[in-house]
């Protein structure tokens, strides 16, 4: 019976096409964010489109990693080529962005990898900045895989 209800809970899922979030307990560099998101047979969460960013606004909000002070590594990078940012988990480019004002700015040359921000003592609300991917540890978001093959190509 239970085996039979995460079997249906997972085909709905699948179904209607939401993506599963997940935010582990753990701060990292984005390095071992990605890894540690494959670990779990997930990426770093990708953001598409404005639909895509306001999930994942509204999973972030309901979870106790949510303040008035929140960071979480993206699964963006301009890693490969200086300028153009992709998500590392699907290789497409990054095409809708919400970047904040004045970013990206790649700080000393060394800011490559997309984290969100919400921050209301600064007035940034759910907008994004590229930050040391090594050297800067924060919380991450991780997302399924699972309905990637029935997305539209
Ligand atoms: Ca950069
Ligand atoms: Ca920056």
């Amino acid at each position: 019976m239970r085996v039979s209800i995460v079997l249906l809970l997972f085909i709905a899922q699948v179904v209607i096409g939401v993506k599963r979030y997940f935010i582990p307990n753990l701060k990292a560099n984005w390095y071992k964010a990605s890894e540690f998101c494959n670990s779990q047979d997930m990426a770093l969460a990708s953001v598409e489109s404005v639909e895509k960013h306001q999930s994942l606004v509204k999973f972030i909000e309901s979870t106790d990693k949510f303040s008035n002070a929140s960071r979480f590594w993206l699964g963006g990078s301009d890693l490969a080529e200086e300028g153009t940012f992709v998500w590392a988990p699907t290789g497409r480019l990054v095409t809708f962005a919400a970047w904040a004002e004045n970013e990206p700015n790649n700080v000393n040359g060394t800011e490559n990898c997309i984290e969100i921000i919400h921050n209301t003592y600064v007035n940034i609300r759910w907008q994004w900045n590229d930050h040391d991917c090594r050297g800067f540890t924060t919380y991450f978001v991780c997302e399924s895989v699972a309905d990637r093959c029935i997305e539209p190509f």
